[in-house]
């Protein structure tokens, strides 16, 4: 079995029943998410030997959260247990033009105030084919930035592939911040995933041409900075999910990739969102995946964004589709409903 890592946060996610605003509710859904760890079920689905590293309290609510992970077959051994808080984060589902919201109480999180030296990254990376992370990690604290930094330093040492998600998030940096510790971050990266917010962002790559407030994607903007950002930072694959308008009505879903050598845009998905929560998540896995299973550019991109596409249909956070419900998916009915 082909052993694949991810760090990062889990948190405790709770949210208001279908579709009640926060100063309306009287209950929440309680259930437990985040980035990487997302990323980790979709990859343990898939059928992989899944690690998920992070740190959790030793009382039960972190406990809850690492049978979470084990509920759908990620490897919790990694897991340093310790520290005093679970992260929270609060969600409302939005509809039609009424945009989802979150709320973070996430501060002094048992990870945010882990230290490098909790990790035994030798360990961890041992016999390790692909290390994932993202940029939250990194946001979260100093700490939380010097441990993504040295797992990433282990992982590339240890002859790992390494992807991240930049996953700008605005409540948790600055973009002058996240560019003085995203951009030293590149060097270790052989897979760059970012929309053209994130690269913008975190990176400091201003798309020129594109314009979200037209409506409309122009998907060659994506070719141009793909290919400065490959240039500047040596990745390997530099690649995107893309919602295809930025109006509330149009739910069209694709991505694309540059690869050093062709530009793809794939295939569009007219998606049912039922939780939009996640859907990056669950295309980075599916990319990962493609890649691992050494599927073309073109096939990893299109596993990838039919396994993203689905995820949209799911509550929570998790992507709990199978591999051949994905490949159904991307083999299937030209109109590219789901
Ligand atoms: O990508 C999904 C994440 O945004 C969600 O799981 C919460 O990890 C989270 C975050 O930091 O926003």
């Amino acid at each position: 079995m082909i052993k694949v890592v991810t760090l990062g946060e889990i948190m405790l996610r709770l949210s208001t029943p279908g579709f009640e605003r926060f100063v309306q509710a009287e209950s929440f859904d309680a259930i437990y998410g985040g980035g990487e760890a997302n990323v980790a079920v979709s990859l343990a689905n898939y059928g992989f030997d899944t690690h998920f590293v992070s740190k959790l309290p030793k009382h039960e609510i972190g406990q809850s959260a690492v049978n979470a992970l084990r509920r759908y077959g990620v490897n919790t051994d990694y897991i340093v247990r310790g520290g005093d808080r679970v992260g929270i984060y609060y969600s409302e589902t939005g509809a039609s033009a009424r945009p989802s919201k979150v709320i973070y109480d996430r501060a002094k999180s048992a990870i945010a105030e882990a230290k490098v030296e909790d990790f035994d990254f030798e360990e961890i990376f041992k016999d390790c084919k692909w290390f994932h992370t993202s940029g939250i990690t990194p946001a979260i604290s100093k700490n939380g930035a010097e441990i993504t930094k040295a797992a990433m330093k282990a992982a590339k040492a240890a002859g790992a592939t390494l992807s991240i998600d930049l996953n700008y998030r605005k409540k948790l940096w600055t973009p002058k911040q996240a560019q003085s510790v995203m951009r030293e971050l590149m060097e270790y990266v052989d897979v760059c995933i970012g929309n053209e917010e994130d690269a913008s962002l975190c990176l400091g790559f201003t798309p020129k041409g594109l314009d979200v407030n037209s409506g409309k994607l122009d998907v060659s903007a994506y070719e141009t900075i793909f290919k400065e950002m490959m240039e500047e930072f040596g990745f390997k694959y530099v690649v995107s999910s893309l919602r295809e308008s930025y109006s509330a009505s149009d739910n069209g879903w694709s991505a694309a990739i540059y690869d050093g050598k062709e530009f793809y845009h794939s295939r569009k998905y007219d998606v049912r969102i039922v939780d939009r929560v996640g859907g990056g998540d669950s295309f980075a896995a599916g990319l990962i995946t493609g890649l691992l299973d050494g599927k073309s550019t073109k096939e990893a991109l299109e596993f990838a964004v039919a396994a993203s596409a689905l995820k949209h249909t799911i509550k929570g956070d998790f992507n709990m589709m199978s591999r051949e419900e994905v490949e159904t998916l991307v083999g299937g009915d030209a109109s590219g409903r789901v």
